[in-house]
């Protein structure tokens, strides 16, 4: 069976092969394939990702719960009870009162569809996906700084061409490891590779230079580097008065800086913060990449447009090997931003406050544009509203809010207080746990779509194997429920080839345009980057070779004010915590906690903490440490390690319950994007009697 890995952006592909395994039970070999992104190499989640998919766990039917049990019912019996208490909420309470929670792992026929559902079938505000935690700080200063959000400027193929590479909060070792060899190659040719990261990683092991950045301070950090670049001469004044708008006052920022008080805030050495910049400044070519260490923040949007600042003022963008890269998380959590799952978003990343957006969209989805809703809110806000009682039902599709949100504890009682949960999952996850109805849908082997990798290259994956009992595609159950609810006639699709034709058109003309793509192209091609207008030629692999996509042509930069953690530690919440990822989990954990090998090589959450910080706190190795923030408190086991800073701690993310790092975490929202403050809150720790 060819397919591709269900997990990170990177969609590795590869091939599986049933075979008898002992007392002939069904047993899988998986290998990976060639492609262009991971050039046939799998990382351990993609060599495991078939033991979840086969798992005797995974949902057959539906499943209603009646006096706190689960009965299995029909399709049309759900159908039926779904129609049954939205129409009663409707009347009594308006469309706003129900909502779509969608993700980034669903196909990008799925997430139009989502996006579709709500505005045409439920007339709703209120839709939003777990990509608001994921990308929207980056994706955001994309759109504010270069006119378009496309996760990567550039080919992969274009890393081993940088001579300088800084790797800003990302960790690909362990979160999309199958692009190391990209960045070895670049090391090998000569690059001066700097990491920022609070902990040493797999990825800071290629660093020749490490900045142990305190949570929450990278903005800060960059207006240090900007500072050097500019006082030692290193800005490209051509490539800003040809191609940029705003570098005066930017330039004018980052002279009043004062390194002595950035390296206070940031607790990076003023040398190192010099080295840094003059690695970058001198250096011939250069590239950047941010992730979730720089991004979830309150301040994640503008210190991303830190980061692209500094890119512009060298002038390393557009040229071989110079550009800068946001490092997509989920499969599809490039083409699953694109499409109108997000609250404020039409397809082709059009705007659903536009006019003209929503005459162009609702024509070709053949409705009257004064029908369409306006914009929702952000997936917390979301959360917050069905909290206060103002969101009384909820769909969730693709993802496990009730683990993967800030706050988690007011998450969890808020799914609670809902009239009707419905989630469709593979998995009776946490969130399903709590939910009145839960649907069976497809996994990755036996679903067909396209998803859009981290380059912004749309692939095609198609079903290999049927879906087992009665589960049934995303797309395919949102179809048969409009037309349950009498709103069949838009829904007509057969297939998620014929949702990418009407997709295409939908996108056509927006930033992100698909109309040149077909699936007989992506059979042909193996993959086509967007924007793509025509089917008769290929989309650029490396953006802003002679504009950016404002009208005008010119990036937008911005000054940036590098600000604290939102907490700092005081006597109470003495320590800043942070958190993140291990290599073989992934996200919630619901997929890679139910897969045997995956599961052995972390079986329950842990703390990394200093080993000086455990003296001070009184901390054992291998303790069980009870976690406390102002929100909630979590319990993990303690491992020292020299790796961290003395004053952070990091949990990862992959387990719910009391494991939770999420019950922990700060909520307060980035104001630009609505990205949640994840990953730093003020924290105590106390050894478990
Ligand atoms: N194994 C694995 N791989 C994954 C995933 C997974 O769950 N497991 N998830 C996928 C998804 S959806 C995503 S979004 C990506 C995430 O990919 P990444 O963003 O790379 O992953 P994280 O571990 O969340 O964070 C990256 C690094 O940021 C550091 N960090 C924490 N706080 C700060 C800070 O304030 N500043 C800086 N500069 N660094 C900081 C952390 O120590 C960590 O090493 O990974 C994808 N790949
Ligand atoms: N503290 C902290 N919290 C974080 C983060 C962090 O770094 N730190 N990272 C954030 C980020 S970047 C992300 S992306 C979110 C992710 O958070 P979630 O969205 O909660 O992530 P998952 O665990 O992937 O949940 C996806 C669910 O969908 C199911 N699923 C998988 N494939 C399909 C499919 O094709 N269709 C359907 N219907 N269901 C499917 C899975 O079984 C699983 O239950 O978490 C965020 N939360
Ligand atoms: S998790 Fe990412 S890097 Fe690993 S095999 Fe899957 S797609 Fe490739
Ligand atoms: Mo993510």
């Amino acid at each position: 069976m060819e397919t591709q890995c269900p997990f990170c952006s990177v969609q590795c592909k590869m091939t599986v092969t049933e075979e008898r395994g002992p007392a002939g039970r069904p047993a899988f070999r998986t290998e990976g394939r060639m492609n262009a992104a991971s050039e046939g190499r799998l990382c351990v989640k993609g060599m495991n990702a078939v033991q979840h998919a086969a798992s005797r766990e995974r949902l057959r039917q539906p499943l209603l719960k009646r006096d706190g049990e689960w009965t299995a019912v029909s399709w049309p019996e759900a159908y039926a009870e779904i129609r049954r208490r939205w129409a009663k909420l409707q009347e009594t309470a308006g469309p706003d009162a129900i909502a779509l929670y969608g993700g980034g792992s669903l196909t990008n026929e799925s997430a139009y569809l989502l996006g579709k559902f709500a505005r045409v079938a439920l007339r709703t505000r209120h839709i939003d996906y777990n990509g608001r935690f994921c990308m929207s700080a980056a994706a955001s200063a994309g759109v504010k700084t270069f006119g378009i959000d496309r996760g990567l400027t550039n080919r992969l193929s274009d890393i081993p061409l940088a001579k300088c590479i800084i790797l800003a909060g990302t960790n690909i070792a362990e979160c999309q490891p199958t692009l190391m060899p990209y960045f070895t190659k670049a090391k090998e040719n000569g690059a001066f590779i700097v990491v920022i990261d609070p902990r040493s990683t797999g990825t800071s092991e290629l660093a020749d230079l490490h900045l142990k950045v305190r949570p929450g301070t990278d903005a800060a950090l960059v207006n240090g580097l900007l500072k050097v670049v500019a006082e030692e001469g290193l800005v490209d004044f051509d490539f800003l008065r040809g191609r940029t708008n705003g570098w005066e006052a930017v330039l004018a920022h980052a002279e009043r800086q004062d390194l002595d008080a950035v390296s206070n805030l940031t607790g990076v050495d003023g040398e190192e913060i010099r080295r840094a910049a003059l690695s970058y400044g001198r250096a011939e070519t250069g590239m950047i990449f941010t992730a979730r260490g720089v991004e979830q923040h309150r301040d994640g949007h503008l210190a991303v447009r830190n980061f692209l600042n500094l890119a512009l003022m060298t002038g390393k963008i557009g040229k071989p090997g110079c550009g800068y890269g946001a490092i997509t998380g989920q499969g599809n959590g490039q083409g699953g931003r694109e499409h109108g799952q997000k609250a404020d978003q039409l397809p082709g990343y059009r705007s659903i406050e536009n006019e003209a957006d929503r005459r162009y969209v609702a024509g070709v989805w053949g409705v009257d544009p004064d029908d369409l809703p306006g914009k929702g809110v952000s997936a917390y806000e979301m959360i917050e509203r069905a909290y206060k009682g103002d969101i009384r039902s909820m769909l969730v599709m693709g993802s496990n809010p009730i683990v993967s949100n800030p706050n988690a504890l007011l998450a969890e009682e808020a799914m609670r207080r809902l009239d009707f949960l419905v989630v469709a999952d593979l998995f009776l996850s946490e969130t399903a746990q709590l939910a009145d109805l839960v649907l069976p849908v497809a996994a990755y082997l036996e679903s067909t779509g396209t998803l859009t990798n981290l380059e912004g290259r749309v692939l095609l994956r198609e079903a290999a194997r049927p879906a087992p009992g009665e589960a049934k595609q995303d797309w395919q159950v949102l179809c048969e429920l409009a037309r349950e609810l009498g709103e069949g006639e838009r829904f007509p699709f057969r297939s998620a080839e014929e949702i990418f034709e009407e997709l295409r058109l939908a996108s056509r003309g927006g930033i992100a345009d698909y109309y040149g793509i077909t699936y007989d192209r992506l059979r042909k091609e193996e993959g086509v980057y967007w924007p793509c207008p025509f089917p008769d030629r290929p989309g650029p692999g490396r953006l802003f070779e002679e504009k950016f996509a404002h009208e005008g042509g010119r990036a937008a930069m911005t000054v940036v004010e590098g600000l604290p953690p939102e907490e700092e530690p005081d006597a109470e919440f003495p320590l800043l915590l942070t958190n993140g990822r291990v290599l073989p989990h992934y996200l919630t954990g619901v997929q890679t906690r139910r897969s045997p090998a995956l599961a052995a090589r972390a079986i329950e959450n842990t703390i990394d903490i200093h080993p000086a910080a455990a003296r001070r706190f009184g901390i054992e190795g291998g303790a069980l440490v009870r976690v406390r923030s102002r929100r909630g408190e979590a319990i993990v086991r303690s491992r020292l390690t020299a790796d961290i800073r003395e004053d952070t701690v990091f949990i990862p993310m992959h387990w719910g319950g009391v494991q939770n790092v999420n019950r922990v975490t700060n909520p307060v929202l980035d104001p630009f994007c609505r990205m949640p403050d994840f990953k730093s809150c003020a924290v105590a720790l106390e050894t478990l009697a």
